[in-house]
């Protein structure tokens, strides 16, 4: 009897996207800045952390969920979801030049989003705000990024 409940289980697991587990959701925005003017066209992407004590890719690439670019007044606003046996672990990281005058490529700048925020389904019931967040100051373990450096051109 265990054993079929079981079956019942993966199967029912396994049809949600052809990934085992659970979907869930996660809706995230935030207001970017760059010396306190609005940090415009600035690329934030929505991910799902597979590598808790790692760099993603070490273990396992981190899952991207979506991605928003900031409006004229650096605000963003998205939500994303991943199939996951446990719960998600999201995060968004931020790619932007505020204060990096001529260096290659962007910061990135990695900000964790509480599981407290996530929920089961595929429809958040609630949003969560990084709230307004200057990007000038260096963030202790930022790191450097060339995938979206096509942006930087329209970005501040
Ligand atoms: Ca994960
Ligand atoms: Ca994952």
């Amino acid at each position: 009897m265990q054993f079929l409940f079981l079956i019942l289980v993966l199967t029912i697991s396994i049809s949600e996207g052809g990934k085992l587990g659970r979907l869930q959701s996660v809706a995230v925005s935030g207001q970017v800045k760059c010396e306190g003017k609005p940090a415009v066209g600035v690329r934030v992407d929505l991910m799902e952390s597979d590598n808790n004590m790692e760099e993603s890719g070490i273990i396992d690439d981190d899952d991207f969920m979506s991605y928003a670019v900031t409006d004229e007044l650096g605000n963003f606003n998205m939500s994303g979801s991943e199939v996951e046996i446990s719960g998600i672990e999201p995060y968004v990281n931020i790619f932007h030049k505020c204060d990096d005058g001529l260096s290659p490529c962007q910061r990135v700048l990695r900000i964790n989003i509480p599981k407290s925020a996530t929920i089961w389904g595929d429809t958040p019931t609630e949003l969560f705000s990084i709230g307004i967040f200057e990007l000038a100051g260096k963030v202790i373990g930022e790191r450097r990024s060339c995938a979206y450096r096509n942006l930087t051109s329209t970005s501040i």
